[in-house]
């Protein structure tokens, strides 16, 4: 961590899209705190379990701090030439489109806008795709069919303001944890507001739902095409909108309408009464907002499905009015930014078309650049292809990790590895996608880079930095503007961020005239000091605007040439992709305490203390039929490949179905990048990968020996079939299996956790049970132990991992430890649900049993979620659990 620049800074938080404002402190010592910012707009002072573990991932383990060529040290100077040389060589041989670039939602703007400005309008190739090709491209195309235009029209309060929030394919408690608070505190004040989730596993945010539809996968399409036509029978339809504003609107009824209720039930998977009660909820309220995330991106149609939401607000007039609207929840904390700039291979700068001559024509007498792309670049999934076939020659992958985030993920691994020059610029020096690199470039992490991000609601933050640049990292966009240059290009003199951001702004504005919805011409000519204390403000703000205006499209105003919307005629498509060999429907997501690929999150010990390990959560009769007990292990095979999970148990599962994470991949398990398992199909308008509908097999994964282990150094040679590591305070926790026994334990244990030869050991083996205990001292501490049995090991984890900060002086703590088991006094606190206070399951289970039966009075007893609330529904789970119990 470097030294600190000013004791308390106002910044925006690196995860996801709900972009809340947060406080750095840093002390003295240099430590850092971080706080909500209570003044700031889409939180007022709320962050959620991983904003408030932010200072916990600051550590400068295992960060990238100097330029590496081929795996050595080299100087800036050395790596940047010889990145522009290769660029340059491929683009001379091969032509502009023989390199490309893949970057990130997580980038900021200006290094965004830098990165596109150098391939479309100075390569002259439109080869720049994001990871947002992953996560809002669907939402992207549905909302360019539907308003000319990729605008949000809403903004959070709308949620507040609303009296029906719909969410589907939003698992918002776990992914967007302060907006989820905004919703349920609105809901606790007002309880006529409804919640109407809709997802086909039972999740935590369905806690909150008044109605929870466990929707068939890709069920959505069905769903919505049967509200329109019951819409269109009923007095909600707005006939005045419909006229004044929309086209289309007859086509896409007569195609919802062909749909007969028999079929609907089947295509849904849902029963008449809550079908019916849905549709009602819709026709009578008003006042309504259709939230939706990957559920709806994530598919082989998502944009259909975008567009099939939009049309039951179009067709009601319920959009850009308070508390109306169809929203897109955006994941990464600079999707909407990375739209501003025109990261997409489709899409222009400042929502400027590619397809239309004209803007390319204005966007290039605007940058006075030599060339301009004139069609749309390779789609990620495309793009890795072309790297595979070798079409693409030079690659630089900026803020994402494709090999563990694209599908088919081996396959992109053995492109990357194969393509003669590759780029990786990361704040990590090991990620699975670094391991390719040719050239590693250090970048500056959270906390130390500079610029702007937009969150879900258009609102444009700062990012400041409250920490000095550690060994060589330099920002992203700096590493951009250098290679540019040394490629012989003008245009790239920025000196700071604010300098590009006045670029943009002036962009935005450039013949804008009101004919794009992108405009800060209110920014335009911004110097230093006034970016330095810019306030968060939402776009659109022309020049001269006051910037009241926040919602769009309530008086029409559409961008298409006409200024109506349009209706989409869209067909419910064939969802079902199981066949008798592959017979379940995998669906990957995200958990509350896990951002992406763990590069940060995995740093801390309490998010990693929420759930430690990849899972596959499936419905108890499913595990009963395919043979998986509960902690078992389970194998998931696709066509494309295997992984190798936990198996969870669950009700909250349906039938037919597997839930997994997307998180963990080579870093900190052995076979658990679930990418691997998902095929590269993808939505045909967007390019957005099917995450979320893939048919796969499962059967057990035969262990001989299971096994649990801590250890004070991180282990980095784990010679078994399964493991799966997760950061624990004072070392690390590993969950292990063999397929067969070892034949020298003590040597295995010496080579995993790196032991010297002054380890002392202490064991103890049940031959009859195969049980075995290891633990290695050195002096009064504990180095490493491990726990193996023939099951699942029963070992009280959270205890086992509090022993790694204990002292071990006295012989008869060391043989306890042997034992397994807390001795006396030494109570489990479990699985940690409150990251915050660090508060276990056990706990919580022992608080309701002592007669705390509500949140409120966990929360008083043991202070569980009376900070940042993620663990609420969690522990209102506990509560019920226990009281069902109870009466049984
Ligand atoms: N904790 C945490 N928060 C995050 C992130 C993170 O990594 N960790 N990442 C951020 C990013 S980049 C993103 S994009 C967002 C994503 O936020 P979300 O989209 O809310 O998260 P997911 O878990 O990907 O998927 C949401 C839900 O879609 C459901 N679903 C699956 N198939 C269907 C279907 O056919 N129809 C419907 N209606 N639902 C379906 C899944 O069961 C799942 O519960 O989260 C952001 N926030
Ligand atoms: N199966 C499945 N796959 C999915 C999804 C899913 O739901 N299911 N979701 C998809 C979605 S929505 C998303 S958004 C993607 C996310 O997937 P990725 O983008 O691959 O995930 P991250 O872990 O966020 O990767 C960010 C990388 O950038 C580095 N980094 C962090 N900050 C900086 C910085 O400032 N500069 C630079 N240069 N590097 C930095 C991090 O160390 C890390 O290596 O995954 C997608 N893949
Ligand atoms: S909800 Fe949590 S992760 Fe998202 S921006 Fe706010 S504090 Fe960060
Ligand atoms: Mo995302």
């Amino acid at each position: 961590m470097g030294t600190n620049m000013a004791p308390e800074t106002k910044t925006t938080c690196p995860y996801c899209g709900v972009g809340c404002g947060v406080i750095a402190r840093v002390d003295e010592d240099g430590k850092v705190s971080v706080k909500g910012d209570p003044d700031h707009p889409a939180n007022f002072g709320r962050v959620c379990s991983k904003g408030s573990a932010l200072a916990e991932t600051l550590d400068l383990d295992g960060r990238l701090l100097e330029p590496e060529i081929r795996g050595k040290a080299a100087a800036w100077g050395e790596a940047l030439d010889l990145v522009a040389e290769r660029f340059s060589a491929a683009i001379a041989e091969h032509g502009p489109d023989s390199v490309a670039f893949y970057v990130s939602g997580q980038l900021l703007t200006e290094d965004y806008y830098v990165a596109n400005k150098l391939m479309k309008g100075y390569i002259g190739s439109a080869n720049i795709d994001t990871n947002s090709r992953l996560c809002m491209s669907s939402s992207v195309a549905g909302h360019r069919r539907a308003f000319g235009s990729d605008t949000v029209p809403g903004c959070y309060e709308d949620l507040e303001l609303a009296d029906l929030v719909i969410l589907t394919g939003s698992n918002l408690a776990w992914c967007h944890p302060v907006i989820y608070q905004r919703l349920a505190a609105a809901k606790a004040a007002r309880p006529g507001l409804k919640v109407v989730v809709i997802d086909p596993r039972r999740t935590m945010t369905a806690d909150i739902a008044d109605l929870h539809l466990a929707i068939r996968p890709d069920g959505d399409i069905a769903l919505f095409n049967g509200l329109l036509a019951h819409l269109a029978k009923t007095s909600a339809i707005d006939e005045n909108y419909l006229a004044a504003h929309t086209n289309g609107f007859s086509e896409a009824f007569a195609v919802a309408s062909a749909m007969r209720f028999p079929e609907l039930m089947e295509r849904t998977g849902l029963g008449a009464r809550e079908i019916r009660q849905f549709f009602s909820l819709f026709e009578r309220t008003e006042k309504v907002v259709t939230c939706y995330s990957q559920g709806v991106n994530q598919s082989s149609s998502g944009t259909d499905k975008v567009n099939a939401i939009i049309n039951c607000h179009l067709a009601t007039g319920r959009i850009g009015r308070q508390g109306m609207g169809p929203f897109s929840l955006t994941g990464q904390p600079n999707a909407m930014g990375g739209r501003e700039v025109g990261g997409l291979s489709n899409m222009l700068a400042a929502h400027m078309s590619i397809e239309d001559p004209a803007d390319r024509d204005r966007l290039q007498r605007f940058w006075q650049s030599p060339e301009m792309a004139d069609r749309a670049g390779l789609k990620a999934v495309d793009m890795f292809r072309a790297v595979a076939d070798g079409r693409i020659r030079a690659l630089w992958i900026m803020a994402t990790n494709p090999v563990v985030s694209m599908p088919d993920a081996d396959a992109v691994e053995a492109a990357i590895a194969a393509c003669p020059f590759v780029v990786v610029s990361d704040v990590l020096k090991l990620t699975d996608t670094t391991r390719h690199a040719h050239v590693l470039l250090p970048s500056l992490g959270w906390g130390e880079k500079d610029g702007t991000v937009t969150n879900s609601e258009r609102r444009i933050s700062r990012q400041r930095p409250f920490l000095t640049a550690p060994g060589e990292a330099r920002a992203d966009w700096w590493q951009l503007c250098e290679v540019a240059r040394r490629m012989g290009f003008d245009g790239f003199d920025h000196a700071s961020p604010s300098e590009i951001f006045a670029e943009h702004a002036a962009l935005s504005a450039f013949e804008n005239g009101g004919s794009r919805d992108f405009d800060i011409g209110a920014y335009v000519g911004l110097g230093d000091p006034a970016y330095q204390v810019m306030k968060p403000f939402q776009w659109p703000q022309p020049k001269g605007d006051d910037g009241r205006v926040t919602r769009f499209f309530a008086r029409g105003g559409y961008y298409h040439p006409d200024g109506r919307a349009r209706f989409i005629a869209v067909q419910a498509p064939e969802t079902d992709r199981t066949t008798a060999e592959f017979p379940f429907t995998l669906n990957t997501g995200r958990i509350r305490d896990q951002w992406h690929t763990m590069t940060r999150t995995g740093k801390s010990a309490r998010l990693s203390a929420h759930i430690a390990e990849p899972f596959a959560e499936l419905h108890p009769r499913d595990a009963q039929m395919i043979g998986v007990g509960g902690a078992d292990l389970i194998e998931i095979e696709s066509p494309r490949g295997k992984a190798v999970l936990r198996a969870l148990i669950s009700e909250r599962q349906t039938r037919d179905s597997i839930f997994a994470p997307m998180h963990w991949n080579d870093q900190f398990s052995a076979r658990a990048r679930i990418d691997a398992v998902v095929p590269p199909l993808t939505d045909p308008v967007s390019g957005q990968p099917a995450s979320k509908n893939v048919a796969v097999s499962a059967r057990p994964f035969a262990a001989a020996f299971y096994g649990f282990a801590i250890s004070v150094a991180k282990p980095f040679n784990l010679q078994a079939d399964y493991w799966a590591l997760a950061k624990a305070d004072g070392g690390w926790r590993i969950e292990l299996a063999f397929s067969q026994a070892v034949t020298d334990w003590p040597q295995w244990c010496r080579v995993a956790f790196g032991l010297g030869e002054g380890a002392e050991p202490l064991g103890y083996a049940d031959q009859q049970t195969g049980d075995l205990r290891l633990a290695f001292f050195s002096g009064d501490k504990l180095l490493a132990a491990l726990f193996l049995a023939r099951e699942p090991v029963a070992v009280a984890r959270s205890w086992a991992v509090s022993q790694l900060a204990a002292e071990h002086g006295n012989l008869r703590k060391r043989f306890t430890l042997v034992a397994g088991r807390p001795g006396v006094g030494g109570a489990d606190p479990g699985a940690t649900v409150c990251s915050c206070f660090g508060v276990g399951v056990n706990q919580i289970v022992g608080a309701v049993r002592g007669g705390c039966h509500s949140v409120e009075a966990v929360g008083k007893e043991l202070n569980a979620g009376t900070n940042c609330g993620s663990c609420r529904a969690e522990i209102r789970g506990i509560i019920d659990g226990c009281l069902a119990t109870a009466a049984e």
